[in-house]
């Protein structure tokens, strides 16, 4: 049992490695090269495993195909889990080629080294329901109509069609997780659930003042990150490779997450939240709710947490960290923030 994973230092990188390190896999991550370190979300696993270890770490790139081959020739992993992307919607208008260059030669590297091995490897591309563009409130499955309205969502089409097409022409073990939003207290904050609840702990420990959103009418279909990892793995156990939706089955607005998360901190979300247009998209998914029953027909998965549980989760760990935050504020070793101006 060795798994290669992309994007290991992400949201899902982390929950998903935590999950297949318990299990005894030997865990293969790449990481990139940056000048600064980012391996926070990965370093309690570090620490447990060693990077040297059960845990291994290793320098790439989706756009360095070279690497990425001469390292699964090398590890010889039994499942690649593909989750390295350029994952923000918004950004992606903004930085189009390198999201699409990155995503599909990405995939297609992948692919390709799997369809060459002379063994079996198992392959997950982790797809999203952003490609389904959300154009109507139907609730959305595997045979839904795709209808993306980003680069991001494109490109993350382009490598569902391709895992599909080396799945039919070469009887690869090739899996489509079609992945509805989730969230975790590792949610990047750049992500509109983190930088709610992160501004609700600045707020509250008066180390920020308030925060400006985008469009508050937008509903997605918001699940825990930790239970969806483990959908992944299921999908990647089942006997024939295939595409399959994670979701929870209800959705609710960016209003309602802000206002739910402000009210569990006692404080009045209509003083702290501000909007602006410069977080509006040039072309927004408005409503996103998924049908998860082939998942639990076919699986046995189902979502533990709910939008509550979800929301409660995240606020107590942000109210955490900007506690502890603030003792490095009055001690002068941390800047307060009073709001973030990028994104
Ligand atoms: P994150 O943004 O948290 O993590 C993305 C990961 O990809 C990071 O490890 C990042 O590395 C890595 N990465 C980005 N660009 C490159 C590159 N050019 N080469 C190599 N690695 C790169 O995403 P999530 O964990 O939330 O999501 C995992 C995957 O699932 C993504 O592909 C995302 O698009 C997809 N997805 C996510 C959903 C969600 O709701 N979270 C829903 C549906 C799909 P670094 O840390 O260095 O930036
Ligand atoms: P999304 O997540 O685009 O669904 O993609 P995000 O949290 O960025 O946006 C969700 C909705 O909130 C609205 N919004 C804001 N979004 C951000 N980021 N910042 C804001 O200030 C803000 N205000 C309102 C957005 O317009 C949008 O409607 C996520 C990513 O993880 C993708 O990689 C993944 O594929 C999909 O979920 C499923």
């Amino acid at each position: 049992m060795k798994a290669f994973i992309t994007g290991i230092t992400g949201q899902d990188g982390y929950y998903l490695s935590k999950l297949l390190l318990e299990k005894g896999y030997e865990v293969h991550g790449t990481i990139r090269r940056n000048s600064s370190i980012n391996t926070d979300r990965i370093d309690p696993l570090i620490s447990q495993y060693g990077n040297d270890g059960q845990l291994k770490l290793h320098y790439s790139d989706l756009s360095d195909s070279t690497s990425l081959i001469n390292l699964i020739n090398k590890i010889k992993p039994t499942e690649i889990y593909n989750l390295a992307a350029q994952s923000h919607v918004s950004v992606s208008f903004n930085n189009p080629y390198y999201t699409t260059l990155t995503s599909s030669t990405g995939t297609i590297s992948l692919l390709e080294a799997v369809k060459n091995a002379d063994y079996e490897i198992r392959f997950y591309q982790a797809s999203s329901s952003e490609m389904f563009g959300g154009v109507d409130n139907n609730r959305l499955n595997e045979d839904s109509i795709f209808n993306p309205k980003s680069p991001y969502a494109a490109a993350k089409l382009f490598s569902h069609n391709m895992t599909e097409i080396y799945r039919d022409s070469y009887q690869i073990f090739g899996v489509n997780g079609i992945l509805f939003n989730h969230e975790s207290p590792h949610r990047g904050e750049t992500f509109v659930t983190r930088k709610i609840s992160r501004a609700i702990g600045r707020i509250y420990h008066k180390t920020q003042q308030k925060v400006t959103l985008g469009n508050l009418e937008a509903s997605r279909d918001w699940g825990f990150a930790g239970d969806f990892v483990e959908g992944m793995y299921l999908m990647m156990q089942h006997n024939k490779s295939d595409n399959w939706v994670l979701a929870t089955g209800q959705t609710h607005t960016v209003r309602e997450f802000a206002q739910k998360a402000f009210k569990l901190a006692n404080l009045n979300w209509e003083e702290h939240i501000t909007t602006s247009e410069k977080y509006y998209r040039p072309n927004e998914v408005n409503h996103l709710l998924g049908d998860y029953s082939k998942a639990n027909k076919e699986l046995g998965w189902e979502p533990k947490t709910n939008f509550d549980d979800l929301v409660k989760m995240m606020v107590e760990s942000d109210l955490l960290l900007a506690e502890r935050e603030k003792v490095l504020i009055d001690n002068k070793l941390l800047q307060p923030t009073w709001e973030y101006p990028i994104y």
